[in-house]
């Protein structure tokens, strides 16, 4: 049923189509490819629609001297700290209280847990938190027995929220949603990155032309000791500026921990979309649930999401997926809420690089 809806609107491995998808097949599936250096690689199926989102992996698709050259290619200065919601620069007093009736969704002038982290995460991004560090900022919400504590809305708007969210960033960078650095670099700027992008082009399927015309510059991502990037979609089903309809993601060293965690896939379980077709809203409640690090494998051994696909990083290798489905005429189509991912706490620093090819829309397209 799924793959019958993901047919109709995907340009599917026809010879006629450019944007043709590459077809997974099933688990496990390996299919060789020839690179342009005459190198053989293969092309393994780590999930399919049945399971929640076709993603392909490729080891050793880039040599030693490629990721040092693209890691070179990004020196430190010019790495910018990943971007995060600074909303919480302006929560005064006058905003607090805004803000306090904006996620006080039960209407009971108190915030539970789960109210006060949807404040985080608007204001900052912070998607983790303890009610020890927040004693400091909150007595009497921390002095209540129990693990139902409250914030009273006088409590709320009396805290300094920018000294909270200040202190916050200092001592525990990895509480907020990304922790990393990034810059871009263009592929006319450094001649080795040409044949990178024919790498892509051989291993998706897609002709060269495509990939060069449809590629956005590379994006180099640096990962501290702790790093990580929690759950979220490469694009979004409205966004006119980035419809990035592929990712492919490399690996530039070899680090423990770091794994990117596709938490849209299932595969030994339900399928989520077969819930979200029947008309659940099952992705709302998976995204906020994804976005805690305690979400990632062995974190704490709670392993909400233990049977969600998991790639190790290794030094080399490079893992893709589709963000959305495209017309045979390179426009946007539907959009794949099981592309949900994220990039679990690095054990080291762990280098990564981003290549996203874009779909057109269509003026007035309507999604
Ligand atoms: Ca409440």
């Amino acid at each position: 049923m799924v793959r019958q809806i993901l047919l109709l609107t995907s340009c599917w491995a026809l010879a006629s189509c450019e944007y043709a998808v590459r077809d997974p097949f099933h688990i496990g599936y390996r299919v060789p490819v020839q690179l342009a250096d005459g190198q053989h690689v293969e092309v393994e199926t780590l999930s399919n629609f049945s399971t929640g989102l076709p993603v392909f992996y490729v080891q050793d698709l880039l040599s030693e001297e490629e990721c040092s050259a693209i890691r070179s290619a990004a020196p430190r200065p010019a790495m910018m700290k990943s971007l995060v919601a600074r909303e919480y620069q302006r929560v005064t007093k006058k905003r607090a209280a805004r803000h306090f009736r904006d996620v006080d969704v039960d209407r009971d002038q108190s915030l539970d847990g789960d109210e006060l982290a949807q404040f985080f995460k608007e204001a900052a991004d912070l998607v983790d938190f303890t009610w020890d560090f927040l004693s400091a900022y909150l007595p009497k919400a921390t002095a209540a027995a129990g693990d139902r504590r409250q914030v009273s809305q006088k409590e709320f708007i009396s805290t300094d929220w920018v000294k909270f969210f200040r202190a916050a960033k200092k001592h525990h960078p990895d509480w907020f949603a990304r922790h990393s650095y990034q810059t871009f670099v263009e592929y006319s700027d450094h001649a080795f990155l040409q044949p990178v992008l024919d790498k892509v082009a051989a291993v998706t399927g897609l002709s060269k032309s495509l990939v060069r015309r449809t590629a956005e510059s590379m994006q180099v991502l640096l990962y501290p000791e702790g790093g990580h990037y929690s759950c979220h979609h490469d694009t979004a089903p409205d966004n006119p500026d980035f419809p990035r309809f592929l990712t492919l993601f490399f690996f530039l060293n070899d680090v423990d921990g770091g794994e990117t965690v596709f938490f849209g896939t299932d595969l030994n379980g339900t399928y989520p979309e077969d819930r979200f077709a029947a008309g659940e809203d099952v992705w709302g409640p998976i995204e906020s649930k994804c976005q805690s690090v305690r979400s990632c494998p062995g974190f704490d051994g709670s392993s909400p999401f233990a049977s969600s696909l998991v790639v190790k990083p290794r030094a080399g290798s490079a893992v893709f997926w589709y963000n959305m489905a495209v017309t045979n005429e390179g426009h946007v189509g539907r959009f794949y809420w099981s592309s949900i991912h994220g990039g679990c706490p690095s054990k080291g620093e762990k280098w990564a690089a981003n290549i996203w090819l874009h779909a057109a829309h269509r003026a007035g397209q309507e999604l």
